[in-house]
């Protein structure tokens, strides 16, 4: 039986991806601060063969003892700071856990390593925000980096750390570029999510509007369920790498707001969204297409759900939570 450590478990890559190990029959290891967060029970709760050991990223002895007393195969790090608007207001905690907490995990597998014939595997969950201000549309793996937040700055770090120690120690250390990928778990401080989860409560009456800022911003979408396979993918791979992950395809907030709103029978949405200062961020990314050529080739990836798709999927499961919560308060 395989063993994978999976860092920031309890967020919507972890759950997907703990999932699809177990799935595979992998026996399956959340990283958790053992601080009592209420996710942490949640995770369980919905994927019961998940077992919990305690280490933060902010802290080596920690993970090393993880790591030791996990001995897995394959290593996913998928815990951040991962909302780029907080990492402008706490650009100094984005940077040790975003930015070091990469070094500490490379450093923790580094040192306890695994079997000289089963070495372990490690995957870095690096980012389309490392682009920024976008140097040639469409991204690719060779497109340099010029990213536009303290976050993307702390993913470049992780990024190019684990590529140093694939380089420097021959670890099996992969990245995926991973470009925007929602889903009904998604967190609701971001766009997508936030305007479904709004649209959902603004059909029921539950709420007469939303409060976005820049909606000429446009993403490169796609569903989580999707790019989780990618990263298993990555690490069953002979040779480590780094691949973009992407539809390619872009969008703007607009037409995010056009297709969601149209679902709950709204044509025009202009009267029910306001703008609001708070939500513009200080710098903002480029036109943020990825070009996953090398994934479709090498790894055999193709995303399964379309753009359309992926608003339905999230606004009809808001639209059933809102339901069942207003069933249950009469
Ligand atoms: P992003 O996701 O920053 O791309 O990072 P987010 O959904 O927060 O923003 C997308 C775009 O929407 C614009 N926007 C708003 N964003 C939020 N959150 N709230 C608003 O009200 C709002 N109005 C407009 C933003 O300006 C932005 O242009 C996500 C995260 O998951 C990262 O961790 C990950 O690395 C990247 O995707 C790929």
């Amino acid at each position: 039986m395989k063993r994978a450590l999976i860092t920031g478990i309890t967020g919507q890559d972890g759950r997907y991806l703990g999932e699809l190990l177990v799935a595979k029959g992998y026996q399956v290891f959340g990283l958790i601060r053992g601080q009592a967060n209420p996710k942490e029970r949640l995770v369980v709760e919905e994927n019961p063969a998940l077992e919990l050991v305690e280490g933060d990223l902010r802290d080596l002895p920690s993970l090393i003892a993880a790591v030791e007393q996990v001995q897995p195969d394959e290593v996913y790090n998928l815990g951040a700071i991962s909302f780029v608007q907080l990492s402008f207001k706490q650009a100094e905690l984005t940077a040790e856990i975003t930015g070091l907490g990469v070094l500490r995990m490379l450093e923790a597998v580094r040192i306890v390593g695994g079997s000289d014939r089963n070495p372990i595997r490690f995957y870095q969950a690096s980012s389309s925000e490392m682009f920024g201000k976008v140097r040639e549309v469409p991204q690719t793996e060779r497109t340099p980096f010029h990213p536009r937040s303290p976050y993307g700055v702390a993913k470049v770090f992780g990024h190019d750390m684990t590529v140093n120690y694939r380089e420097a120690y021959g670890l099996h250390a992969s990245s995926g570029i991973l470009f925007n990928h929602e889903s009904p778990r998604r967190g609701l401080e971001f766009v997508t999510r936030k305007i479904t989860n709004s649209v959902a409560r603004i059909k029921l009456g539950l709420q007469d509007s939303i409060s976005l800022g820049n909606l000429d911003s446009s993403r490169d979408w796609g569903f989580a369920g999707d790019y989780v396979q990618a990263m298993w993918m990555m690490l069953q791979q002979d040779e480590p790498d780094d691949y973009v992950i992407a539809p390619g395809e872009t969008h703007t907030i607009r037409e995010f707001l056009d297709v969601a709103f149209r679902l709950a029978g709204i044509d025009d949405w202009e009267p029910y969204v306001r703008r609001d200062p708070r939500f513009y961020r200080p710098a903002e990314v480029d036109l943020l297409i990825g070009d996953a050529t090398k994934a479709h080739e090498r790894l055999g990836w193709r995303p399964t759900v379309s753009f359309e798709e992926l608003v339905q999927m999230m606004y009809e499961a808001d639209l059933e939570a809102e339901e069942r919560q207003l069933r249950q308060r009469r």
